[in-house]
């Protein structure tokens, strides 16, 4: 396929690509592994990559064996809000936490690790759950004169939508890679709500082909 270059101002982010969220993983989302390949195809456009790793302690607050008698999907109140709770997934340093093997790191310019303290979740790319701790993916890429960011991984319901709705109300354009994303659906339907409130909130939902 060849592809335009795209416009100084427009970046990729990456979400979360890894093993712990693809089949086989700990968390898995169906059908995870089948978005690499599109988005191996359009990263070498963009000026600017960026690709997250949710990257926690073992031990973190998100995970449900951290709370006794919790299972996975229950939630827990904590000091920022209601924490959802997990299987133990990405946990630093491990198989399951690194990258998908197929995905070509080449044209990767910043890979930003979230979800790193112990008693802090953090879905979005740009605050951890608290919605304050910035992570500084904000600086970094208007830093590099971003305006348009195109989003594509790992979870559409989750770390997606956290990290479009936060892209959003910092004022960027946005646009979601719909065959580049999937999502955890848990419940069911959250999936399709996740990108109809993305789109309400002003996201563009195009395919890797319209780009
Ligand atoms: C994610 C659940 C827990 C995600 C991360 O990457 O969407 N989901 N941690
Ligand atoms: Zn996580």
């Amino acid at each position: 396929m060849l592809l335009s270059e795209r416009a100084k101002h427009e970046g990729l982010i990456i979400v979360d690509l890894q093993n712990d969220f693809c089949p086989g993983g700990s968390l898995a989302v169906e059908g995870g592994d089948e978005i690499v390949g599109a988005i191996n195809s359009i990263a070498p456009s963009f000026p600017v990559v960026v690709a997250t790793k949710d990257w926690h302690p073992a031990g973190h607050v998100s995970f449900a064996s951290s709370h006794a008698g919790k299972q996975p999907f229950d939630s827990v109140s904590v000091s920022y809000g209601e924490q959802v709770l997990w299987p133990d997934h990405c946990v630093q340093g491990s198989a399951g936490a690194e990258f998908h093997p197929e995905l070509d790191l080449r044209p990767i310019n910043l890979v930003l690790h979230k979800g790193t303290r112990l008693d802090l979740d953090s879905y979005s790319a740009f605050f951890e759950n608290d919605h304050a701790t910035p992570t500084g993916l904000d600086g970094y890429l208007r830093g590099l004169g971003i305006r348009h960011i195109v989003v594509c991984g790992i979870a559409t319901d989750v770390c997606v939508f956290f990290s479009v709705t936060d892209a959003l109300r910092l004022g960027y354009e946005v646009s979601v890679v719909q065959d580049a994303v999937r999502g955890v659906d848990q419940p069911e339907g959250s999936v399709s709500r996740a990108l109809d409130t993305m789109r309400t909130h002003g996201a563009r939902v195009v395919a890797a082909s319209e780009l």
